[in-house]
């Protein structure tokens, strides 16, 4: 058990079934990168971002985490099936409003932390979907190319690869 060579060094896109599109890169088996290409907070994207990441059994993994926004997630990731089923916990704040998180996260943690204290946080909204990996890839550890640039500064085509 805690086999992680199926999932670490990998990078997903993936759509959500309610159109939202993610971008998922397990940096190394405590560590992920992220964009997020459109939905909610479409723009966002992060990198070093610390989580939990356990073998469930052969092929199923699962990665969860608590931003410095307070915004919530786990997501478990099947990659051999291209499929994923991501539950997001946005405080109430963002669910709201997201636009203040659509940032280059690691340039703005104290603003986030801060945002996250004034709230309000309550009702949590609770956003439960499975997703379609298109794009499955493997990119090493510990790769700082990765995820090194905005969603925004792509090629108009990047979300139509397939792999
Ligand atoms: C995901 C769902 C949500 C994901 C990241 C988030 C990288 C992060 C949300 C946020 O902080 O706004 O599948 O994968």
């Amino acid at each position: 058990m805690n086999d992680l060579t199926g999932i670490v060094g990998w990078r997903f896109l993936y759509t959500y079934a309610n159109g939202w599109i993610y971008e998922l890169y397990a940096k190394n088996a405590t560590t992920i990168d992220y964009r997020i290409h459109t939905g909610h907070v479409g723009g966002r994207w992060v990198r070093d971002q610390q989580v939990d990441l356990v073998q469930l059994c052969d092929g199923v993994f699962k990665i969860s985490w608590t931003e410095p926004t307070g915004t919530s997630v786990v997501v478990n990731v099947m990659p051999e099936l291209r499929r994923i089923h991501g539950t997001i916990f946005f405080p109430a704040w963002i669910a709201a409003d997201g636009s203040k998180t659509v940032v280059y996260q690691n340039d703005h943690l104290d603003e986030m932390r801060t945002y996250r204290d004034a709230g309000p946080t309550y009702p949590i909204k609770v956003v439960p979907e499975f997703a379609e990996i298109h794009r499955a890839d493997f990119m090493g550890l510990d790769n700082q190319e990765v995820i090194a640039t905005g969603p925004e500064n792509l090629p108009s085509d990047y979300l139509s690869f397939r792999s």
